[in-house]
């Protein structure tokens, strides 16, 4: 199709710049998973939000489409359709360049967290179709793009000037690419969580969002005055808190900070990082910034409060971070990043500048609020205290170890000790268990069997966690150590097993021991998920053996109805209750073998809703989780 002569000469370039998201979307949105394609999602959300922050839009609405679309719709001033320099309409400018904004993004934190002002243009190369409605000088325009390419003729490098309308705003709605996408079913509760997220993040907007693909449609409205103080309380909700929340706010050199936190009585710490808006799963400068001050200006007053004598050592940062759940928010000018997904705020003028705003603010607020001072510092003794009975407990297992390890002799260890090929199972009953120790390749791969349900980590306090049997021989296995509140010790490079495989049954039960053993990865070695070490066995539910042809595992029920319509013949239907009842050699075929098994990568695509499930499936609170597990009951076996 003939595109419009002002657009010819950019033609060239837009296509190799589409072609090249195309080619590696990874770059541009993280993967192209279920976590890539919200993602789509979040980089139109942002550039609303951006609009909010420029003070010209308070409303986003998002929908779900009964298509698989999704619709992001705001109250801005739209953007603009005015011819740009470069001879085109400044929109098709946005949504075809990788780096269009800038000359138009007035908004002095325009980068904002990751990609904006390419956002749009990413997206729009990801989907099959996107099309572009916006208001703006009394009219209404529209545009639409297949794959990235502009489908409608401009007159003159302009858009045709549509029906009046005395609004303003931008509406934008994209069907993602299913080439590009593993799957493009948007989900809802991580979309939720992230628009919750936002909706803290800026007090004043208003986020509408409404899931069309159901046959009940309900609209969840988030607007959160109380801004990150709200999310704080949110957070805490039913916990037991030692404090009121309280909130610091100062402004220097250009770099802004908002920190909202209050302690609970429970020992955990929980602080989240956001620059711009946008979460740092990994911290960063301004987290280690607002850290040190809260170590420094605690220690000093536990000192001249005669808390800590002169001969007593400090707090640790861990002790007095001991119940603590923190938010600190900062706007920055000109964000930078690093760690391995470019989460991690790397400017090294956030620590400073957060660090003395901590501290000025912090010093301000204790010297007025000696009961919060005072909840505080008790918060951190009753750490100390069990760090250093714990460092005991460690030392005393750690000389006990070489005699201990695996004293009930359950391990069937692997022959290789290039833990780069080796494996272990971590297998459900003492028969299944028995099984997989005949049917194992010896070489690389390891059993252990587990007897019953292992202890709930979440539940526990970390003696009894560490006295427990099975967990202690996982530790030592594993033989990178652990990581809890109080202390690092986990050092993933001692890690002995690339691969660390649950091997439960498919049922409820299998179901339960799995998720005990998530827990007291997730809370006890979190980078072992992090980095891709934990897998769950997938056994088959049934062995089809037809009149003719070939024998086949089928892993679901969906399998089996396929299997059903597209088998014609006679076949006879084996039902697997459970490992127990396959012998060595069914073991080896259908979950052992790497040639022939299939596995799971266990992932956690987002921190803040990975914990508060955890806490919810695992904590002591039963009404919400039979409502989570109501809720979920049909993704369960399939989403662990
Ligand atoms: C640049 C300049 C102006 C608006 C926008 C961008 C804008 C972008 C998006 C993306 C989604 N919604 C949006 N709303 C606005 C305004 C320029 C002006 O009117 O002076």
């Amino acid at each position: 199709m003939p595109q419009d002569n002002s657009y010819g000469a950019e033609n060239i370039t837009v296509l190799e710049g589409l072609e090249a998201v195309r080619r590696r979307p990874g770059m541009y949105i993280g993967s192209v998973s279920t976590k890539g394609l919200n993602h789509l999602i979040y980089e139109i959300v942002d550039n609303s939000v951006d609009e909010h922050l420029a003070g010209h839009c308070d409303r986003i609405n998002v929908y779900l489409e009964k298509d698989g679309s999704a619709t992001i719709e705001d109250n801005g001033r739209g953007i603009p359709v005015e011819m740009h320099e470069k001879g085109i309409s400044a929109e098709r400018l946005v949504f075809t360049t990788l780096h269009a904004g800038g000359k138009f993004d007035d908004s002095a934190y325009k980068t904002s967290g990751g990609l904006h002002g390419v956002g749009s243009s990413v997206v729009n190369a990801l989907s099959t179709h996107l099309k572009v409605t916006i208001k703006r000088n009394g009219h209404v325009y529209e545009d639409e793009y297949e794959r990235g390419i502009p489908v409608r003729e401009l007159k003159n490098g302009l858009l045709e000037e549509g029906p009046k309308t005395n609004k303003t705003g931008t509406t934008i709605n994209f069907t993602p690419d299913g080439e590009i996408f593993e799957k493009t079913v948007f989900k809802a509760e991580d979309v939720k969580s992230r628009l919750h997220e936002t909706a803290y993040l800026n007090p004043n907007l208003t986020i509408y969002f409404e899931d069309r693909r159901k046959d009940e449609v309900v609209g969840i409205t988030y607007h959160e005055e109380e801004g990150i103080r709200g999310f704080i309380k949110d957070i805490n909700k039913g916990k037991e808190s030692v404090c009121d929340i309280t909130f610091l706010k100062g402004e220097i050199d250009g770099i802004e900070a908002e920190i909202a936190f209050q302690y609970i009585n429970e020992f955990q710490e929980v602080v989240l990082g956001f620059c711009n808006n946008i979460y740092n799963a990994e911290g960063g400068t301004h987290i280690t910034g607002f850290k040190t001050a809260l170590t420094t200006v605690i220690n000093s007053y536990a000192k001249s409060l005669g808390i800590l004598k002169d001969k007593d050592a400090n707090f640790t940062g861990a002790d007095v971070r001991n119940g603590l759940t923190a938010i600190v928010s900062i706007k920055h000018p000109d964000p930078r990043f690093e760690g391995q997904t470019k989460t991690k705020l790397d400017n090294q003028d956030a620590a400073k500048v957060i660090g003395k705003i901590s501290t000025d603010e912090l010093t301000r607020f204790f010297d007025r609020n000696l009961d919060s001072l005072k909840a505080v510092i008790s918060c951190a003794e009753r750490a100390a205290k069990i760090r250093k009975n714990e460092e005991k407990t460690k030392t005393n297992m750690l000389t006990k170890q070489k005699f201990s390890f695996d004293s009930n002799g359950k391990l069937a260890n692997c022959i290789s000790k290039d833990a780069s090929k080796c494996e272990i199972f971590i297998v459900e009953g003492d028969s299944a268990g028995g099984s997989a120790k005949m049917a194992r390749n010896r070489e690389f791969q390891a059993i252990f069997p587990i007897r019953g349900k292992i202890l709930n980590v979440e539940k526990a306090s970390m003696d009894k966690v560490l006295a427990n049997a099975e967990i202690k021989t996982m530790i030592n296995a594993f033989g990178c150590g652990f990581s809890e509140g109080y202390g690092n010790d986990f050092d993933i490079s001692k890690l002995r097993y690339d691969k660390i495989v649950i091997m439960a049954d498919a049922d409820v039960d299998g179901a339960h021991i799995s998720t005990l053993l998530l827990t007291f990865f997730y809370r006890f070695m979190p980078d072992l998920i992090s980095e891709g070490h934990v897998y769950i066995a997938m056994p088959p539910l049934y062995k089809v053996i037809p009149s003719r042809g070939k024998e086949e595992y089928l892993y679901d029920d969906a399998a089996l109805s396929n299997y059903r319509k597209t088998h014609k013949g006679q076949f006879t239907l084996q039902r697997y209750k459970g490992l127990g009842e396959m012998d060595a050699e069914q073991l080896w075929e259908t979950t052992l073998n790497p040639d022939t098994r299939l596995l799971k990568l266990v992932s956690i695509e987002d921190p803040i809703m990975a914990s508060d499930t955890t806490e919810l499936l695992m904590g002591s609170d039963v009404p919400p989780r039979k409502a989570f597990i109501h809720e979920n009951a049909t993704e369960a076996m399939l989403d662990i």
